[in-house]
């Protein structure tokens, strides 16, 4: 069978379409933080519903980076970390309770340097 090279390049186009939407597709429905703060690069993101949290890792030095989170009326809620470090995605969670602080640690040599910023409503 003799297949002409537009219908190839046509079904190329269409395979690729297919691909890029699969992508999109599987991608996180929420996958945006309103709020961040930063140590450098790295961040720590909270969600428009101030329960859905991000903690991400952007710098390739191999320091740790986690947040601390509290929550209006129970104190501290949690910590997340970024588990695959600098690689491609970030750690999340979700809490329950309205998000008002947050503390982004960032593991260095000498321990862990911190910095705390509150949460506006
Ligand atoms: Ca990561």
């Amino acid at each position: 069978m003799k297949i002409g090279r537009s219908i190839l390049v046509r079904l190329a186009s269409v395979l690729t379409g297919a691909i890029m939407f699969a992508l999109i597709t599987t991608l996180p429905a929420q996958a945006a933080s309103y709020y961040r703060v930063y140590i450098g690069s790295n961040y720590a993101g909270v969600g428009a519903d101030r329960e859905w949290v991000e903690v991400c890792d952007m710098e390739r030095d191999g320091n740790g980076v986690y947040a601390l989170f509290y929550v209006k009326h129970g104190g501290y809620a949690g910590k997340v970390g970024d588990g695959n470090g600098s690689s491609a995605g970030c750690g999340n969670a979700r809490f329950s309770g309205t998000i008002i602080g947050v503390e982004l640690c960032e593991d260095q040599l000498t321990g862990p340097l911190c910095d705390y910023w509150p949460v506006p409503s």
